[in-house]
């Protein structure tokens, strides 16, 4: 078999891809390793920027995001018994995100492909990539794949990145002393927008996939186990982590879903090898606080189907060669935020009395100040593409933004 671009992993960079690379006359085929019932019902992000939005529509495939989405102006950073709304159409004018379960995206982009011919490759077992200097091809379940270039998109427990030679990449990390206990549920949400709760036994955010569908996160300790967590202990946590303001009542429903995802940043440097590239959590991954982990994997992809357009089109390599400098500055960024929104609203066990204090102040600066709040709206609804270019960073090319 032969392809031009042979794209592992069907997660939102992998689907996206092939979508935005269809759109280009190029041709691909994506290899995943699960069923495709089980993408599709796999529960992860639920925050869309704007820039992730408007790639979806303007690529044709967002007419149920349109639809279904749920355009919020703002959010709710909850402390000290009162709540504090980070009013978006006042600090970001024409700014907004929508919420619009991740797994949707998923479908919306698979059933696109599918319609249009694509050729998606469900249920593959032991993938491997191989020749990345100079005419790769990928095999798996005994078959082989000639390509051109390829995309790793399979997340971070992926193939591609480990198949990079030692000594080429720099690895960047940071494990957190807590993970995101997080619940899917059927009850109506309790509140219009997300709330952002910061509470001395932890910290808790409300969110939502629907009208009907809750979505919820409880912080607990890094090697919590799901058994430790019956119903009513989630159900009692919550309430005692959102329920600190007056005439605030949470509605409670049944538990559809529920799982405990770890807490780390990570960063791989260059997101690329040879004919290889990566996108999304295969080169990074981010704290969800700040709800960035699947739009940095939007982000990569439109940067990696413009130069790949540019390749296969006039054969010219310079969009390929700088595809991960042109990535690095809005992947740190958003590492930054992440890292940022984290440490201000989690607690941790090693913080003394003064650290607990600082981080209060730190919220009360926020949630008084348009400057400081202006900060947290326009890294949450994401940055417009100049305004991440890479600045000042090691061997990075300086970047020229609006921003310094
Ligand atoms: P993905 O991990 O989505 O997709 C990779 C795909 O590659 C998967 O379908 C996988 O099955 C496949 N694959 C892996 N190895 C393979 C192999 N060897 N062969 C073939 N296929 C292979 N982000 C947020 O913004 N908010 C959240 O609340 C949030 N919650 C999360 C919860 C969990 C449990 C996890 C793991 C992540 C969460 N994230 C969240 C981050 C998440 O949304 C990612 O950023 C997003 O899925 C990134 O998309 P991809 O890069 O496509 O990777
Ligand atoms: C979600 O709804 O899944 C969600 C929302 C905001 C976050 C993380 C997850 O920061």
């Amino acid at each position: 078999m032969r392809t031009q671009v042979g794209i592992i992993g069907a997660g939102p960079a992998g689907l996206l891809l092939s979508h935005l690379l269809h759109l280009r006359g190029i041709s691909s085929v994506v290899l995943e390793r699960r069923s495709r019932d089980y993408i599709e019902r796999r529960v992860r992000a639920g925050v869309l920027e704007q820039g992730t939005v408007d790639t979806l529509v303007r690529a044709g495939v967002g007419a149920r995001l349109l639809r279904e989405g749920m355009s919020h102006q703002g959010i709710e950073l909850r402390y000290g018994g009162a709540g504090h709304r980070i009013a978006f159409e006042k600090l970001v004018p024409g700014r907004a995100i929508t919420v619009y379960g991740q797994q949707e995206v998923v479908k919306d982009l698979i059933a696109a492909r599918l319609e249009a011919g694509g050729d998606i490759r469900f249920e593959v077992d032991d993938v491997a990539v191989h020749s990345l200097e100079a005419e790769p091809y990928v095999t798996f379940g005994g078959e082989r794949l000639d390509c051109d270039v390829i995309a790793g998109c399979d997340g971070f427990h992926g193939v591609s990145r480990p198949s990079i030679p030692e000594g080429v990449l720099s690895v960047f990390e940071r494990d957190y002393p807590f993970a995101w206990l997080g619940v899917l549920a059927r009850v109506r949400p309790s509140a219009e927008e997300l709330i952002y709760a910061r509470n001395e036994a932890g910290f808790a955010l409300h969110s939502m996939r629907s009208p009907e569908i809750s979505r919820f996160y409880l912080q607990v300790p890094a090697d919590t186990q799901m058994a430790d967590w019956p119903e009513e202990r989630i159900w009692s946590e919550l309430r005692a982590r959102l329920e600190t303001v007056p005439g605030f009542t949470l509605e409670t429903g049944e538990i559809l879903e529920s799982g405990i995802t770890p807490m780390r940043g990570f960063v791989a440097e260059p997101m690329q090898y040879g004919r290889l590239y990566l996108a999304g959590d295969a080169a990074h991954i981010v704290p969800p606080t700040g709800a960035k982990g699947m739009n940095l994997a939007v982000a990569d992809v439109r940067v990696l189907a413009e130069a790949l357009g540019r390749f296969f089109g006039d054969g010219s390599t310079d969009l390929l060669d700088g595809y991960s400098a042109a990535c690095l500055g809005r992947v740190w960024r958003a590492q930054h935020f992440s890292w940022w929104m984290t440490t201000l609203l989690h607690t941790f066990d090693d913080d003394d009395a003064y650290a607990r204090k600082l981080q209060l102040s730190h919220l009360d600066y926020v949630t008084s100040s348009e400057a400081a709040a202006t900060t947290l709206a326009e890294n949450y609804v994401g940055l417009p593409e100049q305004a991440v270019a890479m600045v000042g960073q090691e061997g990075g090319q300086a970047g020229h933004g609006d921003q310094r």
